[in-house]
């Protein structure tokens, strides 16, 4: 007899959240649905949620750890794969010390509560400052113009989009990439809802990407000049006299500096380098001070360029200066109920954040939030001398496509002495590792959203349990991650896990009971940790979170708070309502004020007025693009995505092609200062002049991959072309965006 259960489950693919109905038949996905009672996303899903099943079912899924060998990997029990770990970590920091190690951390960790919670534990263990993840390629700008203005690095405004009247949009395309640093499903739905509304979207992107096809008005940009044009529109408010903070003003400092800031910015300055018309400048600026409720939103466009930390700064002055910021239909802060730090302490002010406390010792860079840049990568293991790292662990990351100078990398790896891999593929990057961890398929761990629910554009709280039974002869991820960390801590390979979960979870405890802020401050640590059984693991970590936090039960004090249990009874989630106002409450500046003009970003704006001064030499620049049924460099083992045309093609305009000599479906060769590449050439006037779109994440053509489909369907790989050289000095965000590169036919 067949046994049909319904389970629910939010998807962990993309920050989207969106709610899925799965049907399971004797432990086989049957089908996958949206959701229709889904709090959030209400049935909305994307072509990417239906993969969950191949990638469970996906026969080149690691199921066992591996170990390398002379002739390859072999697989490996998991005790003889943590052994091996041990046996060889131990002398490489003893003689290198804790720098000697370092780790890559991945975006899948994001979606993941495991890797969340005891990703932490294993980075504390290991104790080196060579961390380095997926943010200084991708949103690390943001953090820290969040972090410089409100006091913490995922204090950032989103905009309101279900109120707003007025959406500035620039960098990004949320109707591919369904929405990032923006956590709302159904992005064409919400966006045609403004429009509905009587409102505007206006799209600044170098491509008229399908969000600016939707979009009442989408303007070129020159890739790269994102904060000169914001610098522009700013000038054109004060100069006009159109700024209106009304009482944003005394929750202000730093008000006052702007003109002197914006001097030289005017919107003729900058028109030829952005190359948008200084009456379109104008215009912008006079319509998004006079929307009743706008709201300006920046993201992957506007951070992996060299003004990257200016451009997310203005973004948000801008906010301010027109009166919005955390106004509803403005950009506003989200008060999730678990994890979110601006949440945790003294409302209303704190420590504010430090930035460079140490440097990476090659190019000495400064850090972020405790990490260096991933464009050091490379460096940090080539270059002999004190603190050389010699042991990397990469968690759910492929570094190998996803950051600049891939090349340099992939030599650089094969000269480790030690390298590990938690991850579900042997790719691009784990085929150089000597030990593979692999890690349950997201169908049979649980999940819960800790980070993006942060940045949703509603308070919403959703858990969702395993959808299948657990692989017996899989580990839990946080199992291995607190297994890595007992090692790092030389604890040994067979130390007790269970134990050091307890102390992890009793720490979390500890740290709340501390917080002379918190509900719970005072209360016995034992007697809450009692409270949580019998819970283990993410899950007790995730309860505890719930019922500390803002809408909590806080142990018995607000009955009828949340909890986990109250979750899992409500498969759909929970919905807590609209955003809220948060000023001054949100903030953990030392000032408490929202700082409008923090030193290091003032300070960063002379190099800024310093590019006005260049001309554009005619060279064409490189962008990237995201794919609907694309997920960075991972999902492309899966048959349904990858099917149909050649995807992986280097968009320009047809005049470009013209003088370049290059048609529609030739193979162009692209060359850049540090690597070149072949592909198809796709001409289309979407594309602005003068500018070239290669999509990352491709380049599947390593012979020591097992990715059997994805194989087939290679493409380039677009990092071989960034320069890891480049960086946004504030953030070490590699510049991803703007790259000079040369075309011509592929003989
Ligand atoms: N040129 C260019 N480069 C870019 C970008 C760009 O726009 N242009 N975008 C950047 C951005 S925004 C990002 S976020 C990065 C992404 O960079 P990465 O995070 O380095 O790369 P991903 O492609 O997300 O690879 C994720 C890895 O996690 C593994 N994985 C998937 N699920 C799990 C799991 O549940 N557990 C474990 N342990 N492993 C899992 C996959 O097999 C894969 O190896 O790329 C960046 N690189
Ligand atoms: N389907 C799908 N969804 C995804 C991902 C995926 O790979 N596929 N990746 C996920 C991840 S990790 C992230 S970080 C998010 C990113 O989400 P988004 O930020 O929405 O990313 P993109 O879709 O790449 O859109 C970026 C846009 O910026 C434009 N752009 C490039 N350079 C510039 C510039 O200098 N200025 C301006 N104004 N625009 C520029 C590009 O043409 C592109 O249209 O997407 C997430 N969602
Ligand atoms: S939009 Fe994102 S969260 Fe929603 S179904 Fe698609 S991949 Fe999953
Ligand atoms: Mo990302």
């Amino acid at each position: 007899m067949t046994i049909s259960t319904t389970a629910y489950r939010t998807c962990p693919l993309c920050e989207a959240t969106c709610g899925l109905e799965i049907e399971v038949a004797d432990g086989k996905v049957e089908s996958i649905r949206g959701d229709e009672a889904d709090v959030f996303s209400k049935g909305f899903i994307c072509p990417k949620s239906t993969a969950l099943k191949s990638l469970h079912e996906d026969p080149d899924r690691v199921r066992t750890p591996l170990i390398r060998t002379e002739s390859g990997f072999r697989e490996a029990s998991w005790e003889e794969a943590f052994a091996e770990i041990d046996r060889r970590l131990g002398p490489i920091l003893e003689a290198g010390g804790r720098n000697a190690a370092a780790v890559y951390v991945g975006n899948p960790n994001a979606h993941n509560l495991d890797a969340l919670i005891y990703g932490r534990v294993f980075n504390k263990a290991l104790g080196t400052r060579n961390v380095f993840t997926a943010s200084t390629v991708d949103q690390m700008p943001k953090h820290v113009s969040a972090g410089l203005m409100f006091g913490g690095m995922l204090s950032i405004p989103i905009p309101d989009i279900d109120r707003t009247d007025y959406l500035l949009m620039l960098g990004a395309n949320p109707l591919a990439s369904n929405g990032s640093l923006l956590t709302a499903p159904d992005m064409r739905g919400k966006l045609r809802g403004v429009r509905e509304r009587g409102g505007k979207v206006v799209v600044i992107d170098p491509r008229r990407s399908r969000t600016a096809s939707e979009a009442d008005e989408h303007h070129f940009i020159v890739p790269g000049t994102d904060a000169q044009l914001l610098m522009a529109i700013v000038a054109t408010i004060l100069e006009e006299d159109l700024a209106a903070p009304d009482e944003l003003e005394s929750l202000c400092e730093g008000l006052n500096r702007l003109p002197e800031l914006t001097v030289g910015f005017g919107p003729e300055d900058v028109a030829a380098i952005c190359g948008i018309e200084p009456g379109s400048i104008r215009q912008i600026a006079r319509e998004v001070a006079g929307a009743e409720r706008a709201a300006v939103y920046g993201r992957i466009g506007t951070c992996t360029q060299e003004f990257g930390t200016i451009a997310s700064w203005l973004v948000d002055v801008l906010n301010v200066i027109t009166g919005n910021l955390d106004h509803p239909g403005g950009a506003m802060f989200t008060k999730p109920a678990a994890g979110a730090a601006n949440t945790k302490g003294k409302p209303g002010s704190g420590r504010g954040v430090a930035l460079g406390r140490w440097q990476s010792r090659v190019r000495k860079l400064g850090e972020t939030f405790g990490e260096l840049p991933a464009a050091c990568m490379a460096e940090e293991i080539e270059t002999p001398g004190d603190g050389q790292v010699r042991a990397l662990f990469t968690i759910a990351g492929n570094p190998a496509l996803s950051t600049p100078n891939s090349s340099r990398l992939r030599r650089a790896l094969e000269g480790l002495e030690l390298m590990v891999s938690v991850d579900i593929y042997v790719n691009e990057t784990t085929r150089h590792a000597d030990v593979i961890l692999p890690a349950p398929s997201a169908l049979q761990r649980s999940h819960y959203d800790l980070a993006l629910y942060q940045l949703a554009t509603r308070t919403v709280a959703n858990f969702s349990p395993p959808v299948l039974d657990p692989d017996p002869a899989m580990q839990p991820e946080w199992r291995t991650l607190l297994r890595l960390a007992a090692i790092a801590a030389g604890q040994g390979a067979d130390s007790d896990l269970d134990g050091f979960d307890d102390f992890v979870a009793t720490a979390v405890i500890q740290r709340e009971v501390g917080d002379s802020e918190s509900p719970l401050a005072g209360r016995a640590p034992e007697q809450l940790l009692a409270e949580l059984e019998p819970r283990r693991g993410p899950e007790r970590v995730l309860d505890f979170m719930l019922r500390a936090g803002p809408y909590g039960d806080h142990f018995g004090l607000e009955p009828g708070g949340l909890t986990l249990a109250k979750l899992e009874s409500s498969p759909h989630g929970i919905d807590l309502g609209p955003l809220e106002p948060r000023l001054p409450e949100v903030l953990r500046t030392a000032s408490g004020k929202v700082e409008l003009a923090p030193e290091p970003i003032v300070a960063d704006v002379e190099r800024l007025r310093d590019s006005l001064d260049r001309s554009r030499n005619g060279a064409m620049v490189l962008i990237g693009r995201r794919q609907l049924r694309s997920n960075n460099s991972w999902m492309h083992n899966v048959g349904q995505l990858v099917r149909g045309r050649d995807r992986c093609t280097a968009q320009i305009h047809p005049d470009d092609a013209a003088r370049l000599g290059l048609t529609d479906a030739q193979r162009a060769r692209v060359r850049s200062r540090s690597g070149e590449v072949v592909v198809p050439v796709e001409v289309t006037d979407a594309i602005m002049p003068g500018v070239v779109s290669i999509p990352h994440g491709w380049g599947h053509d390593d012979p020591e991959a097992q990715l059997s489909v994805a194989a087939e369907h290679a493409g380039a790989n677009s990092n071989l072309l960034a320069d890891e050289s480049l960086i946004d000095p504030l953030s070490g965000n590699a510049i991803l965006n703007g790259i000079p590169v040369e075309l011509a036919p592929a003989e």
